[in-house]
């Protein structure tokens, strides 16, 4: 059995006839495999451009690196107004004080915390909504059932990149007035219907933090093609500015810096070759775990291309918590997998007071997910390894619903 500290073919071994390492065995991979590795970065192309900034001595407040960076980005998406910010919350955030947004708003639970929080710091309450229990996107049928004269937003999230029912979403919070902010925090280039996302609703924000396929390192970005939304935008990005000492509005720091847009440039010049890994790998687990009854790979694209950033399994198995044991089994593999995005955030402390609807599905898959390593960081070996992991974890827990939950993070060789 090999376990090389390499990615590659030394670190395959026949899964299924070795002992697990949290039965003693030895660990799949000595080097940790992450879920959220950033992908790589060309430091080359990232000093080039830093040189230049230091020698321009433009560092920050919308300097001409973040203006390429909102242009490329409008490239892609074929959007009008791209509006480059610090990071995916504060997108948010202005998206809905720019929206001037007031009351409830409806939101997924079954999201990041991020998602919620700017909408409460924008003074909305939220009103937490469930999934559907296939796609893991905002289900039209609560939605609607929730939609009344005290929602201000709707905010949908095209989770893991899948892009949400955006026609049904639209034409249900068009018919009670209500303007629609998606969260495509995980789906910069995700297409739906031919339309890239970035197009879709009101508004709709990205994420460029380090964990997600495409990075600035921290940084977002909200994209419209209402020319009054994204001016409005860009004024509460800085301040409220509307030129100097005139604060007519009372805005906020959101912008991005000069150094964040270099690393975004550099980034996007690999667009497509980090998709192809990322499908690759998404592939890869898919065609391994294909056929196997307790285990679904949760789908990222929906009439469309996705970027496949995420792996994400749905697990079945005779356990109470077959994800956090699963995530047990795997962690003493030297396999890091995170709980995107269990409890919920409605069982989140910060949001227990919030007017909550009974959520089945959205805590059903807090108990049953779990998000995989992919992207660079891993071969394509590694994927179909892990997948293997899976599988024998899968057929412990069942044989063991006693299996100790209490075994630290990272049991294995450390980093
Ligand atoms: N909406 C949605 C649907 C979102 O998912 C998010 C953010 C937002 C809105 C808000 O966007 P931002 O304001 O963040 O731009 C991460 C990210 O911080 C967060 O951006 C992301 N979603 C969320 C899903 O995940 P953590 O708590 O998982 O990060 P951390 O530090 O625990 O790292 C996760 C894994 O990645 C570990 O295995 C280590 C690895 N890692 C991480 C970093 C930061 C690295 O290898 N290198 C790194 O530099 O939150």
């Amino acid at each position: 059995m090999a376990a090389s500290g390499s990615a590659g073919a030394a670190d395959r071994f026949e899964v299924t006839a070795r002992r697990l390492a949290i039965d003693g065995g030895t660990p799949a991979f000595t080097r940790p495999r992450l879920t959220g590795a950033p992908n790589d970065i060309d430091r080359e192309a990232v000093y080039r451009r830093l040189d230049a900034m230091f020698d321009r001595h433009r560092l920050t407040n919308n300097g001409p690196l973040v203006r390429e960076f909102e242009d490329a980005i409008g490239g892609i998406v074929g959007v009008d107004n791209v509006v480059a910010v610090g990071n995916g919350t504060l997108a948010l955030l202005i998206g809905a004080v720019g929206l001037g947004a007031t009351g409830d708003v409806l939101v997924p639970s079954w999201t990041f915390a991020g998602t919620v929080q700017p909408l409460v710091w924008a003074g909305l309450r939220p009103r937490f909504v469930e999934v559907d229990p296939l796609t893991h996107s905002l289900d039209p049928a609560s939605l609607a059932a929730a939609l009344d004269d005290a929602v201000g937003l709707v905010v949908p999230v095209h989770l893991w990149g899948r892009p949400c029912e955006i026609g049904t979403i639209d034409s249900l919070a068009a018919q009670a007035g209500v303007p629609v902010l998606f969260d495509a925090a995980h789906a910069f280039g995700s297409t739906h219907g031919g339309v890239a996302v970035g197009n879709f609703g009101s508004a709709e924000i990205f994420s460029f933090h380090a964990t997600k396929w495409m990075t600035s390192i921290e940084g977002g970005a909200l994209t419209t093609s209402d020319d009054d939304l994204a001016d409005h935008c860009r004024r509460l990005r800085n301040f409220g500015f509307a030129g100097e000492g005139d604060i007519p509005v009372s805005g906020i720091n959101a912008k991005m810096s000069e150094m964040h847009a270099a690393v975004g440039l550099t980034q996007l010049e690999r667009f497509d070759a980090i998709r192809a890994i990322n499908r690759e790998r998404y592939e890869a687990y898919t065609t391994a775990l294909a056929g196997h009854p307790a285990v679904r790979v949760a789908p990222v694209a929906n009439a469309g291309s996705s970027p496949h950033g995420y792996v994400v399994i749905e697990v079945e198995a005779d356990h109470p918590e077959p994800a956090r044991a699963l995530q047990t089994i795997l962690d003493a593999e030297n396999v890091r997998t995170r709980r995107y995005f269990a409890p919920g955030v409605h069982k989140l402390g910060a949001f227990a007071s919030a007017d909550t609807a009974s959520l089945p599905v959205t805590e059903s898959l807090a108990q049953r997910c779990l998000s995989l390593p992919t992207g660079e960081s891993i071969s394509t070996d590694d994927a179909v390894t892990i997948a293997g992991l899976v599988l024998r974890g899968l057929e412990r827990i069942s044989g063991d619903a006693e299996i100790r939950l209490d075994v630290p993070s990272g049991v294995g060789t450390p980093v």
